[in-house]
């Protein structure tokens, strides 16, 4: 598949400056009438490289989004609040699979990925560089980082290239379960004594403003969206997409008697709550690598991905006839 691709690639170089202006628009034309791009296809190289960068970042997302919940797999408080943690983190890997495999087919192998991952060059959700302190955080992951990404997700869903698309079609299923378990985990410590109340009060102070930043910069600070919608990678805009996530939200925590922390939260006429605005420095100072997690998170991969060496090596070897 990949010597098919890379092939396709060079064989667009060798066409002349007039053709590539014609692929150029027969691209254009297809993006314009909502028609996936596909592997095989000619596509312009940012739009290849925005792709790449942006898919295997998500890929990397999902699997070092498994490391802040596997640290509760083992202290669950019931045998069925364990096997659904297990599920929902395997299903996490498996969605890191799709997308890796997904990315692949823009010419770019595995390994490359996750050396880029591992050399600190492709990024992941800066959500995933805060601790998980207690069992509420089970609760907060699911319902607010599985609830944000599912938001963006369903956008998605309707990106212009074809195998992305795919992927996103059926992790938003696996999704919405896992944020239906974190907030049931939320409601049920709700329901419970003043202590587990104040626990689960405290996750949602600390993963409320981690999920706020999943979405990104303002739109003003964002220097990949007009690309992104141009060629309508990204469907919607992260101001956008934001919105739409606190709007659904607050009602839920209010719902089950949890506070947002946030004294300027209003509803507004138009049916959309004003908050107050994230702690930017926060947010960079974590994307930028010195988030509370960054080094361990990045260390724990390294180190599971080396010694899971012979696992692939021997996936590798050919069965003997
Ligand atoms: N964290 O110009 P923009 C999940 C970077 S899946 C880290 O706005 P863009 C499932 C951005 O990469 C969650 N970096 O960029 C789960 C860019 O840097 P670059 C992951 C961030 O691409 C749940 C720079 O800042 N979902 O959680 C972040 O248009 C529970 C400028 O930003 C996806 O990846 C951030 N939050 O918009 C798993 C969805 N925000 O690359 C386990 C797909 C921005 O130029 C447990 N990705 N940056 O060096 C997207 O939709 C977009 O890439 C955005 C960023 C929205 C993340």
């Amino acid at each position: 598949m990949l010597n098919r691709i890379v092939k396709a690639k060079y064989k667009t170089m060798e066409t002349s400056l007039i053709s590539q202006e014609e692929l150029l628009l027969e691209f254009e034309n297809k993006i314009n009438a909502e028609q996936k791009i596909e592997p095989l296809d000619w596509m312009p190289d940012e739009y290849r490289n925005h792709l790449i960068r942006q898919m295997s970042q998500h890929a990397h997302s999902e699997v070092i989004g498994m490391q802040p919940e596997g640290n509760w797999i083992t202290r669950a408080p019931s045998l069925r609040s364990k096997k659904i943690l297990l599920a929902k983190i395997q299903d996490e890997g498996g969605h890191g699979l799709y997308l890796y495999s997904a990315a692949e087919t823009l010419g770019v192998s595995r390994d490359q990925y996750i050396q880029w991952l591992h050399e600190g060059k492709a990024k992941y959700a800066s959500v995933f560089n805060y601790p998980a302190l207690t069992w509420a955080d089970m609760g907060a992951i699911g319902w607010l980082v599985d609830g944000a990404a599912i938001t963006n997700q369903v956008s998605l869903q309707r990106t212009s290239y074809g195998p992305y698309s795919r992927a996103m079609v059926r992790i938003c299923k696996e999704e919405s379960f896992h944020q239906r378990q974190g907030y049931e985990i939320m409601w049920k410590m709700m329901e419970g004594t003043k202590d587990q109340q104040e626990m689960a009060q405290d996750a949602l102070n600390r993963w409320w403003w981690p999920a706020l930043m999943m979405f990104g910069p303002h739109d003003s600070d964002s220097p990949r969206t007009s690309n992104a919608m141009k060629w309508k990678i990204k469907r919607e805009t992260n101001d956008h997409l934001r919105q739409k996530f606190i709007n659904k939200t607050i009602p839920q925590a209010e719902l089950i008697g949890l506070k947002i922390p946030d004294s300027n939260v209003v509803k507004l006429s138009d049916e959309n709550y004003q908050t107050s605005d994230i702690n930017w420095d926060e947010f960079w100072k974590v994307v930028n690598g010195n988030g509370p997690c960054n080094e361990q998170r990045l260390a724990h991969h390294i180190k599971y991905h080396n010694e899971g060496a012979w696992v692939r090596e021997s996936a590798s070897i050919s069965n003997p006839k």
